[in-house]
Order: C-alpha cells, then sequence, then structure tokens
C-alpha cells in the first residue's frame, strides 16, 4: 500500500534491542536510584526495549528471571547480582544461548570469567578503606569501640566494605569491634540490630552503617534510647551511598562521614552495549570514581548536586 519500501515500518519494534535486566531487589535509596536510572535509559526513544525483573533480594528469583530472558531470546541480559558466587550454572546456560551477560553493580564470583562479557560497578574495598582511614585518622590512639552494621551478607558491597574495616582492625589495637551483625541494606533492620545491639552494650564509640538506610534506623534507634550522636554527640556514625537523604544528615552532623557510591549506571551499561553493537570489545571490568563527605566540610551545594 505505498511508501518508500526500502523505510522499516514505523512501529518495527523487532528493530529495538531488548534487554532483560534482573535487579536485586528495592532495599534501598541507592538500589531506587539504580533502577530508575536503568529505566530512564532503556526506554523505546533510544532504540531499546527493557524487560525488568525485581528479584526481593532472592537469588533464586534472579536465576528464575535469567532463564525467562533466556527463552524469551532477548539480546542482552544484564545482572545485578544480590551475592557473589552460585551464578556458574545459570551463566552457562546463557553463553550457550549465545546471549552476552553484562554484570552491574556488585561482583560476581565465577570459575570462567568467559561466563558474562563486563561489568561495571564500584571499588567496595576502597569505599570500605576510605571509610576505615576516617576512624583511624580521627581517633588516633584511642580506644574505639565499633558496632559494624553489615550489609547482605556475601554482597560485593558488604564484603569489599568489611574487608576494610576488618584490615584496619587488624592493624590498628585500638580498634575493637564490639558487634557485627547484618542489616540487609534496609533501614527496618538497621533499627532491629542497633535496639538489639543497645541493650546489650554500654559504650559505643562508632557505628559503621554500610549503607544510608542502615544508617537511618540506626539513627531512630539512637534517638528513641537518648543516645548523642553525630558531630557533636557521643557516638559516631558512618555510612556508605552518599544519596541526597544521607548526605542532607551528613551536612546537619547526623552522619560524620559518608562514602559515595554511585548508583548511576544506566547510561554505562548502554556505553557497554554500544560498543558491543559496534563490534568492539568493551573493557572487561570498569570501576567507578567516588568521593567521601565528612560533616565537617560538606556544603549545601554538594547536596544540590545530588538527584538520587
Ligand atoms: O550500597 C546499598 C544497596 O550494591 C552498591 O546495595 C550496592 C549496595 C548499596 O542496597 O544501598
Amino acid at each position: 500500500s505505498g511508501g518508500d519500501a526500502t523505510a522499516p515500518p514505523a512501529d518495527d519494534s523487532s528493530a529495538l534491542i531488548v534487554v532483560g535486566f534482573s535487579q536485586v531487589g528495592a532495599e534501598s535509596d541507592w538500589r531506587t536510584a539504580n533502577t530508575q536510572s536503568m529505566k530512564d535509559t532503556f526506554v523505546e526513544a533510544n532504540g531499546y526495549k527493557l524487560i525488568f525483573d525485581d528479584a526481593q533480594q532472592k537469588q533464586e528469583n534472579q536465576i528464575t528471571a535469567i532463564r525467562n530472558f533466556i527463552q524469551q531470546e532477548v539480546d542482552y541480559i544484564v545482572l545485578a547480582p544480590v551475592t557473589e558466587t552460585g551464578w556458574d550454572t545459570v551463566l552457562q546456560e546463557a553463553k550457550d544461548a549465545g546471549i552476552p551477560v553484562i554484570i552491574v553493580d556488585r561482583m560476581i564470583d565465577v570459575s570462567d570469567d568467559s561466563l558474562y562479557t563486563a561489568w561495571v560497578g564500584s571499588d567496595f574495598r576502597k569505599e570500605g578503606d576510605k571509610a576505615a582511614a576516617w576512624i583511624v585518622d580521627n581517633f588516633k590512639d584511642k580506644e574505639v569501640n565499633i558496632v559494624h552494621i553489615q550489609g547482605t551478607i556475601g554482597s560485593s558491597a558488604q564484603i569489599g566494605r568489611t574487608a576494610g574495616l576488618e584490615d584496619a582492625v587488624a592493624k590498628n589495637s585500638n580498634l575493637k569491634i564490639i558487634a557485627q551483625q547484618s542489616g540487609e541494606f534496609t533501614q527496618a533492620k538497621g533499627q532491629e540490630v542497633m535496639e538489639s545491639v543497645l541493650k546489650q552494650n554500654d559504650k559505643i564509640d562508632v557505628v559503621y552503617c554500610e549503607n544510608d538506610n542502615e544508617a537511618f534506623g540506626v539513627i531512630d534507634a539512637l534517638e528513641a534510647a537518648g543516645k548523642t550522636y553525630g558531630k557533636d554527640g557521643d557516638i559516631k556514625i558512618i555510612s556508605f551511598d552518599a544519596t541526597n537523604a544521607g548526605l542532607t544528615d551528613t551536612l546537619s552532623g547526623k552522619i560524620n562521614y559518608n562514602v559515595e557510591c554511585n548508583p548511576l549506571h544506566g547510561p554505562r551499561v548502554e556505553k557497554i552495549i554500544k560498543q558491543l553493537e559496534g563490534g568492539q570489545t568493551p573493557d572487561k571490568k570498569a570501576y567507578v570514581d567516588e568521593a567521601a563527605f565528612d560533616a565537617n566540610t560538606i556544603t549545601q551545594a554538594d547536596i544540590d548536586a545530588r538527584a538520587y
């Protein structure tokens, strides 16, 4: 029925690149910003169809999602893995189906590196080292009792941030971890863990929270217990992510030190896909540059620059 025979039909959805994204869940502000970044990037106007799956922090759900993506013959699988281990079998299935897998945010630990095409994310060990250095620098030789609220056990973010602290404790005899438990990267669990820690420990100098949402829960628990904390208080608080809400609490002095973790990976993943589409080889691993914010030096402009 007329028209230019060489022009593709306007509604040809087969021209879109189909991306299946298996997301960890919605446990934190960081995660919400990460999901939004992916959804904003992989839109039809940019030439993509995004199939999004929220695994509710369960690896078995992520494995099911990946198998569904394989069945749907997506062009790319993007995986934000909840934990590092346990991916060999399902990623072999993706490889056998000829579907490239891009890992984003946390890392995976597989016996065969050809099971994924590329990874982009943060250097979590470096983040942990920065936070631990703040404790070492600010307490000098004084005895420091540290409450350590970990992230999701077995996730790269937890492994790196925990290693940074534990390494500093091993090297500095004045540092002591008096309690260590997972707050699962959520505000509710962070609060619950802190409430129980407060029942058993009298002298606390530092609470090392592995993300902002845990720190918000910890602050609620400290408030309820009538403790003083932050810049002008007895208990110093360390956090990670440096989200808008986290930086707001840093400027107000509730959080002493907040190490940045950047969630805006959508454009970074798109860059990898564009390289692959163009027949290029993307970097196998790419780390994002990140800063850290001290309550003594942070400014309103730092917060205004934060969309998430
Ligand atoms: O720090 C935390 C989230 O893997 C970097 O996961 C991510 C972490 C982030 O739940 O808030």
